[in-house]
């Protein structure tokens, strides 16, 4: 059924794929292989367990990736999903499994990083967090308890509940568009909202490089460059005086 855009709800779910053409690495790579996970083992850098046999590894891993955020820059797909965020006259949701700050930089203003972000750390002994832009490290000390060795990227780990959850399924229950963008759709809870989503009513639609083993899940796809593809999309949502 057609609805004026006043009335309409959009909840947007962003992967690595949306910041790759900025340069930073996707986790599984695309058809090619390669991928964050093909020269880190997940389970040696992002479990609460390595953590705790490791936290030298885990930290230099974080590090890493941190530092790389002060060399890429947003591409137009998040500039594109900014311009809806502030130009479309109904609601817009960004949701977002990476950690990086590009959806920030390119001017979304409201996002949830349900997978935390590399430019936060937390304190584990007072649960205390802050923006934290330098290398972590067993020896950094908490500005807030002033306890050594248990500061941590605050990033959600596998094991660990993503945050703002209860949030997101709200806003998936009452959504009339879910798009996924850039992620192939292999981690979970991120890689059910789209059943979450359809289940309540509301059109599903995928934009990635390349098919993903969830794409029949939707009820609509595009294939091509997050850079291409999502600045066309928005586009044609905002051109349109009613959204189908
Ligand atoms: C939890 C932060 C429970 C750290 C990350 C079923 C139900 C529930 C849980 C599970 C389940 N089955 C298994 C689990 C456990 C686990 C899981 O999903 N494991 C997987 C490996 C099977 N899930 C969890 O542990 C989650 N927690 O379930 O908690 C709980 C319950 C109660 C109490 C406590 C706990 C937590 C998962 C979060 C883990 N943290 N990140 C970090 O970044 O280091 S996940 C990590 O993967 C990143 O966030 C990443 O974003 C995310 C998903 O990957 P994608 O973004 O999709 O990236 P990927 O490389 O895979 O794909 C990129 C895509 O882009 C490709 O399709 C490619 O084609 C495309 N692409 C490439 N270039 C472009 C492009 N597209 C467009 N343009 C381009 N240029």
């Amino acid at each position: 059924m057609a609805r004026l855009h006043q009335d309409f709800s959009i909840v947007i779910l962003t992967g690595a794929g949306t910041s790759a053409e900025s340069g930073l690495d996707t986790f599984r790579g695309s058809s090619g292989g390669g991928g964050i996970w093909a020269q880190h083992n997940l389970e040696e850098v992002a479990t609460p367990e390595a953590f705790a046999k490791d936290p030298d590894l885990v930290h230099a891993f974080y590090n890493a990736r941190r530092a790389a955020l002060f060399n890429v820059e947003p591409n137009a797909a998040h500039q594109a999903l900014a311009k809806l965020e502030q130009a479309f006259a109904g609601n817009v949701t960004l949701v977002t499994q990476n950690v990086d700050d590009l959806h920030e930089r390119g001017g979304s203003k409201s996002t949830i990083h349900m997978h935390g972000e590399l430019r936060r750390a937390r304190c584990t002994a007072c649960d205390a967090r802050f923006e934290w832009l330098d290398d972590l490290l067993v020896s950094s000390v908490c500005p807030s308890c002033q306890s050594v060795g248990g500061m941590r990227p605050d990033v959600v780990w596998f094991g660990e509940m993503p945050y703002q959850m209860g949030r997101i399924y709200e806003l998936l229950e009452v959504c009339d568009l879910f798009a996924a963008i850039g992620t192939s759709g292999n981690v979970y809870p991120a890689a059910q909202f789209v059943h979450h989503a359809a289940s309540h009513g509301a059109e599903t639609y995928e934009l990635n490089l390349e098919p993903t083993g969830s794409s029949r899940d939707f009820h609509r796809r595009a294939y091509g460059k997050a850079s291409e593809i999502v600045p066309d999309w928005v586009e044609s949502l905002l051109r349109g005086q009613r959204v189908s």
